[in-house]
Parts: structure tokens; C-alpha cells; sequence
């Protein structure tokens, strides 16, 4: 949690990790907002023409792989399995379970209750609104800068593990199973989340409890509910912009019915089709970091469209948040020297919270090679400051 110590200054009040406690405009919820009839987007949710959702390609051959995972728990069918999840890494860092052992009836049952939370009265979900220290609650943005484009949609942000660092009171009493359901569904999901992060070390070939050492006392497990409400101008928008995320995994459960969900293949915005009973798995910022590059963290974003709202929730597995994380010492060699600065997951994340979603610039400047470039996909990014530029600044 980053340090809640606060002190003045002329704009707002501020935290030692330099994050205000207040957004720095008023929050439009954008469920709200749509329920209003506007029948033209908003100026603030328009993005430049080269950041918009025209033109992806759904192209079969750039889909994510799609892999039964069921024999992982089969001596004999392991090291199959193993073989797909390590292609899966290398190749896309996003890839598709089914048979993962979580009900399917609970995942629909967890979507429906998700999207209960988002058709209850507003003052009932303003109750939880959030605040940029923490994020924990109702929000309907990221980052802190005034004048940034919004994101067509809104969240519920929550903390589920370690249980210490749970707070009940971000935990809805509203819709009536929300906390029996989001319950079961986390008890779940931690086991298939800390499977996967078993697996995909033993593709790195790294001892097993290497991803353990690295992730610190405890992994971090929080979930991010986003509702996308209908758009009048689904072309000149987006859900949530492209970014990749800033921890080690994400586990996706996303609208059956409702596709969204694009990943960047290969300089191509690919739409990925849900699969029934399905989820995605993608690899996150910290697991680039700790595997010294050799798998990647991928952007993606969500589009939206003119019709139908769509509910998705991502599981972020993170370090503690004190850990510091750098590559692992397994994967640092002559020939493979350390790519990334070692820092903590909060530093990290501070910098996320108050810059907001920026593509993959935020890991690519905390790499220890001067010399690679980052890549700025058009004008709302090429103001993004660095991190390790941002860490110079504070210290
Ligand atoms: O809604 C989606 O499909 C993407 C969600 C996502 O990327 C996120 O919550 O970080």
C-alpha cells in the first residue's frame, strides 16, 4: 500500500509517493452518461486517429493459442501441456485455457453478478467511489493527469489476497451474492493462478520456487470488475486504451456474448473471440522484468461498441508489495546480462497510478540498456514521461 502520510501543496493534497488523494477532475461516471442519450461522443473520450479501433484484424492464423490444460494434473499428458503454455509465453504472452477445473457455471453466475453491481442505483454504487491513492472501489478512470482522454467505461477495483490487505468495506453488501460469489470465484482462481505461475516457471526452467522468491512473502491477487456501456461512436473511442499490465499474471474471465478484447500480434490489433467456459491468461510487466525479457508482457485493449454493454473481470497475481523486483539471478548471464533495474512493485505501480495506461512504455523505460528505444505509438503517448526518470526526479 503506498505510504498514506499526506501534505499540501498548492493543487491537492498529495502522498509521499506522490499520488493526490482526489481525482483532478470531477468523476463523469460513463454508465451515466450513456443512459443520458448522448448521441455524440464526448470531446474528453475522443482519441487521435492512429489510437482508434478501426481496422483490426481478425485474422485466424493471429489468434491466441487456445490450450487444455486439463492434462497438466496427468503425468503422462505434463510435459505436452508444458510445451504449449512455454510456446504460448514465448511467442504471444496471451493464450486461452479451457478445462482449468473452475465451474462454468461459476463463471457465469460471477459475470452476472458483476454486472448486477453495475445496475444498481448511483448512489448506491457512489457509496464505494474511489480515489487515485489506492484505487479501491467504483472508478472510472486511470491516472491523474487533467485534460487526459478517458476510457469509455467504469470499474470496481478490489483487493482480495493476501486477506490481511482486504478491506470489507470495498467489498459491495449489494448485489446480494456479490460477496459469496466473488469469494468462491477468488478461492478458485488463486489455485488455477498460482498453477499457471508453476508452470511457467517450469518452462523457464528455473528451480520452483524461483517465481516464489521473486513475488516476495506473499502474491498480490486483485480483481478489476470493467463495465463498457454502450457507445454512440464506438469508432472514434475506446473501453481502455492499450496498455500491458503492470504485474506478473492476469487471469481474464470475460462476457461470453460480448466480444471486446484486443491484443497487439505482430504490429496487428487481433479481437479476441471468447471461448465458453474459457480464460485468458496473459503475462504481465513484473514477469518480463523477473524473467530478464525472455517472455514479454503484451499490449492490449478493450473496444467497445454501439449496442450492448459488456462486463469483463481481470485477476492481477502481483509481487508484495515491498519485494524487489528485478531479473532472476537463474536468467542473468555473460551472455544474458540483466535487462531490467530492480525496484519495488510499488514504486512500479505508483508510477501506473498517477501516469495512467501507456502501451508498453512504462516496462520498456525501466530497462537497464540506455540504448533500447521505447516505442511511443502516436501523440497522446509521446508526452509520457519515463519511469526511471520519475524515480530520478523524486529521490
Ligand atoms: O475488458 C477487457 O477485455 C480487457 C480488460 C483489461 O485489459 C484490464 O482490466 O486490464
Amino acid at each position: 500500500m503506498a505510504v498514506a502520510c499526506a501534505s499540501m501543496t498548492s493543487h491537492a493534497i498529495v502522498t509521499q509517493a506522490n499520488v493526490p488523494l482526489e481525482w483532478p477532475e470531477p468523476i463523469q461516471r460513463v454508465q451515466l452518461l450513456a443512459e443520458s442519450g448522448v448521441s455524440e461522443l464526448p470531446a474528453q473520450y475522443v482519441r487521435p486517429e492512429c489510437e482508434r479501433a478501426v481496422g483490426s484484424e481478425d485474422l485466424e492464423e493471429l489468434q491466441i493459442p487456445l490450450i487444455d490444460i486439463s492434462g497438466l494434473d496427468d503425468e503422462k499428458q505434463r510435459k505436452m501441456v508444458l510445451a504449449e503454455i512455454g510456446h504460448a509465453c514465448e511467442e504471444c504472452g496471451f493464450f486461452q485455457v479451457i478445462n482449468h477445473g473452475i465451474p462454468v457455471s461459476l463463471l457465469r453466475k460471477t459475470i452476472l453478478v458483476a454486472r448486477q453491481f453495475f445496475d444498481l442505483p448511483l448512489e448506491e454504487k457512489q457509496a464505494y467511489a474511489n480515489n487515485p491513492l489506492t484505487y479501491e472501489g467504483y472508478g472510472s478512470r486511470l491516472g491523474i493527469e487533467k485534460g487526459a482522454i478517458l476510457d469509455w467505461g467504469d470499474y470496481f477495483f478490489f483487493h482480495i489476497l493476501p486477506t490481511s490487505i482486504r478491506d470489507p468495506s470495498k467489498w459491495p453488501t449489494k448485489p446480494t451474492f456479490w460477496r459469496e460469489t466473488m469469494d468462491e470465484y477468488s478461492q478458485h482462481l488463486a489455485k488455477l493462478g498460482y498453477k499457471m505461475l508453476d508452470a511457467i516457471s517450469t518452462t523457464l526452467e528455473v528451480s520452483p520456487d524461483a517465481f516464489q522468491e521473486s513475488f516476495g512473502d506473499h502474491i498480490n491477487l486483485a480483481f478489476r470488475v470493467n463495465f463498457y456501456p454502450p457507445c454512440p461512436q464506438p469508432d472514434l473511442t475506446l473501453g481502455l486504451a492499450a496498455h500491458s499490465d503492470p504485474g506478473g499474471l492476469t487471469i481474464l474471465l470475460q462476457d461470453e456474448h460480448v466480444s471486446g478484447l484486443q491484443v497487439r500480434r505482430h504490429g496487428k490489433w487481433v479481437p479476441v473471440k471468447p471461448t465458453p467456459g474459457g480464460l485468458i491468461v496473459n503475462l504481465g510487466d513484473q514477469i518480463q522484468i523477473m524473467s530478464n525479457g525472455i517472455y514479454k508482457s503484451v499490449e492490449h485493449r478493450a473496444v467497445v461498441n454501439r449496442d450492448q454493454d459488456r462486463v469483463s473481470i481481470a485477476a492481477f497475481f502481483s509481487p508484495s508489495n515491498e519485494k524487489e523486483v528485478g531479473p532472476m539471478k537463474e536468467l542473468v548471464s555473460a551472455s544474458r546480462p540483466a535487462r531490467y533495474t530492480p525496484m519495488t512493485f510499488k514504486e512500479y505501480r505508483s508510477f501506473i497510478r498517477r501516469s495512467g495506461t501507456q502501451g508498453k512504455h512504462v516496462v520498456d523505460s525501466v530497462t537497464s540498456n540506455a540504448n533500447i528505444k521505447t516505442r511511443r505509438q502516436c501523440s497522446s503517448l509521446s508526452r509520457a514521461p519515463s519511469l526511471s526518470l520519475s524515480l530520478q526526479q523524486q529521490s
